[in-house]
């Protein structure tokens, strides 16, 4: 029996069959040895064969080809990684100015990441009812331009008032989205909006500043009424990057990568070369400050803190 993975807890994975009903399924030992640095070998998303056991749970047995997959660290020092979801049309990184704050690092490694996986990205900004000063409506506009810029799609919104949320729904119909970013960004709070009889989980208002706080602890894909699905994921502390050559870096940052062909030197690492396109751009605000210190900081990354990229 074929079906599609649409929930993982880590022992568990929920398997929609083809007629529709769904079965809890046990992972097969092998495909635990097999995945070895990999914590989760079947991610939501997958399509998999499930093997009927009789009277026992059934089993997932192979894992269809994958068109995409996007993975994540599973803690900041661990050498091992998690695939977050697979086969995905994109991810939607969810980010905010304020409660919590979303840094610019964290937005663009996971840029990066998505550009390295080939999965098409889109940044939502959410909560910005809490905007109230001048200037952080301000500095919302600027990231928006900026990473408008760039190429990726921005929806400012809030799923409490409902602004904005009408350009998410637009950006997310007939198509398989991920749904990434912080704890506490408003992740669950989306997905309860965009599908109506989702009743997801939303953390505490009271709790909501509770650092380590993650209210969703499993990866769970849910249908989008008009056609497509959302997958709701736990949220991110940090984004491990994957171990990118260093020479690799600059292709995951496609406004760098444009420039770099200018560059004196086809192997110009944009630190301290003559004739630096890039840097020359930087200097003259044409690459943004902000997105040029990401990508320095990936290329300065501690080797003994990163991972190779896996496959
Ligand atoms: N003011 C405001 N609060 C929001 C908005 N969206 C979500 N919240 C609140 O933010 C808190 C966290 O929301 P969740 O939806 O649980 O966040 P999450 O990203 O799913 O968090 P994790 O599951 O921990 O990763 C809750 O108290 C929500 O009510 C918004 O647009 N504006
Ligand atoms: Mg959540
Ligand atoms: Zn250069």
């Amino acid at each position: 029996m074929k079906g599609l993975v649409i929930k993982n807890t880590g022992s568990w994975v929920t398997v929609r069959l083809e007629d529709g009903s769904a079965v809890n399924c046990k992972m097969r030992g092998v495909l635990r040895l097999k995945g070895m640095r990999c914590t989760n070998p079947v991610a939501v998303g997958d399509l998999v064969q499930v093997e009927d056991k009789g009277g026992e749970s059934p089993v997932v047995g192979a894992i269809e080809p994958r068109k995409n997959y996007i993975i994540r660290r599973s803690s900041n020092l661990s050498k091992e990684f998690q695939i977050i979801a697979a086969n995905l049309d994109q991810a939607v990184l969810v980010a905010t100015i304020l409660h919590p704050e979303t840094s610019t690092t964290f937005i663009d490694r996971f840029l990066a990441t998505a550009e390295a996986y080939q999965v098409p990205a889109v940044l939502a900004f959410n909560k910005i009812d809490l905007l109230i000063t001048e200037e952080s409506h301000e500095y919302l506009a600027e990231m928006k331009a900026m990473y408008e810029r760039i190429g990726y799609p921005v929806v400012t919104m809030s799923a409490t008032t409902g602004e904005g949320t009408d350009s998410l729904r637009e950006l997310l119909a007939g198509k398989m989205s991920l749904l990434s970013g912080n704890s506490g960004v408003g992740k669950s709070s989306i997905i309860n909006l965009m599908v109506p009889d989702a009743h997801v989980r939303v953390g505490d208002v009271s709790q909501t500043h509770h650092k380590g706080m993650h209210t969703t602890t499993f990866s769970e894909l849910l249908d989008l009424p008009g056609g497509g699905a959302i997958i709701d994921t736990p949220g991110v502390k940090a984004f491990g990057t994957i171990d990118f050559e260093r020479a690799e870096v600059a292709h995951y940052f496609p406004e760098i990568f444009k420039i770099s062909s200018d560059c004196r030197f086809n192997n110009c690492t944009h630190t301290h070369e003559p004739g630096c396109a890039v840097l020359a751009a930087v200097e003259a605000g044409e690459i943004s400050p902000t997105r040029f210190t990401s990508y320095l900081s990936i290329l300065d990354e501690d080797p003994n803190n990163k991972y190779r990229k896996p496959f």
